[in-house]
């Protein structure tokens, strides 16, 4: 088997994104470079007192976790350092930080997401999106270069620690992931353009919500149930709480997710430009498709950093259905 690392991967692939200088590689190692070090404190947290919350609440009204906090000071660091990143907005702070004015980039970062699962061993995941900066090069970046929508996108990935430590990425030609290798410390190429399979084999929501979704949307799933129990082989539910682990099952094995909003709270729970941006890209370029229900997450418009959207991901013609059923009733439910 011929080895192939994840620099020498995307220093061969530099061109796919145009222009790109080396700048998208040394990005990407700083990715790589935070995801195995967090990998290893996630690997020995019970033994380095680095469990548990801090004892603050975050701009999203969440308490954060040392790991939380611990992530996202990595990442700042590193990006900090990195002369091609201009600007760092983080799920975990309140608003951007501009970096280095001279950086063609900016980066949006979910450092930890999950992380309501570190304490119990479950996997969590990092997710990142990467874009263009539209202000000019040699000045501050602005909010208005993290607001330039999902499809001005031109990386995006995400780290799944779990029984390997796994980044998964696109920059538009395609998902390649690579496993972490810990004797080598390089993530190797192991899993080249992913595509996800039609069938769904697994579906992964919160049911505990169901009497608050919107009643089209309940009956949409009593459906789901009642032809599972008919049939022979049966979808299967699997949820674990953490977007970038339910993300990555369905994309390898085919799956649908879904965080829904709810009636009283039609914009859900998971964010637009740190968790359903670059998910909604990696699944499209896999064949696979993301939605609020009713619109292309890729074609919501941005309106602030910390946006909420509805989200479902899974094949393109299940996500057909569920758009024509909650269609008739969007001036309802604003799902
Ligand atoms: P935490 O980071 O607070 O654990 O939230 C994780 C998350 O944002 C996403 O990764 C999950 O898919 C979703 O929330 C789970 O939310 P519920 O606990 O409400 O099902």
């Amino acid at each position: 088997m011929q080895l192939v690392t994840l620099e020498q991967f995307v220093s061969d692939r530099q061109q796919e994104i145009e222009g790109a200088t080396g700048a998208f590689s040394k990005i990407l190692r700083d990715l790589s470079l935070g995801a195995k070090l967090i990998s290893f404190y996630l690997r020995r947290a019970a033994l380095s007192n680095i469990l548990g919350e801090i004892g603050i609440t975050n701009i999203q009204g969440e308490s954060v976790q040392k790991l939380d906090h611990l992530s996202n000071t990595l990442f700042r660091q590193l990006f900090a350092k990195n002369p091609h990143i201009a600007g760092f907005a983080s799920e975990e702070d309140d608003t951007f930080t501009p970096l280095n004015p001279e950086g063609k980039y900016v980066i949006l970062i979910d450092p930890l997401d999950g992380s309501s699962n570190i304490d119990v061993g479950v996997p969590v995941g990092t997710i990142f999106s990467i874009y263009r900066r539209q202000t000019p090069v040699g000045t501050p970046c602005t909010e208005a270069d993290f607001l330039q929508g999902g499809r001005a996108q031109v990386a995006a990935g995400y780290v799944l620690y779990g029984t390997s430590t796994l980044l998964f990425y696109t920059t538009g030609k395609g998902v390649h992931g690579f496993t972490l290798e810990p004797a080598a410390g390089d993530f190797i190429l192991s899993h080249p353009d992913v595509k996800m399979p039609e069938k769904v084999s697994y579906y992964s929501f919160n049911d505990n919500q169901f009497h608050e979704w919107h009643s089209a949307l309940q009956d949409f799933i009593s459906a789901l149930h009642r032809e599972n129990r008919q049939s022979a082989k049966p979808q299967s539910l699997r949820y674990v709480g953490s977007l970038v682990a339910d993300f990555h099952r369905n994309l390898l094995k085919g799956g649908f997710f879904m965080y829904p909003g709810t009636v009283a709270k039609p914009e859900g729970k998971l964010r637009l430009l740190y968790e359903a941006y670059p998910m909604a890209w990696l699944i499209e370029e896999a064949g696979g498709a993301a939605t609020n229900g009713i619109q292309a997450i890729l074609d919501v418009r941005p309106t602030k950093l910390h946006q909420r959207t509805a989200l479902f991901l899974g094949p393109k013609a299940l996500l057909e259905k569920i758009a024509q059923t909650l269609q008739p009733h969007v001036s309802v439910a604003k799902i």
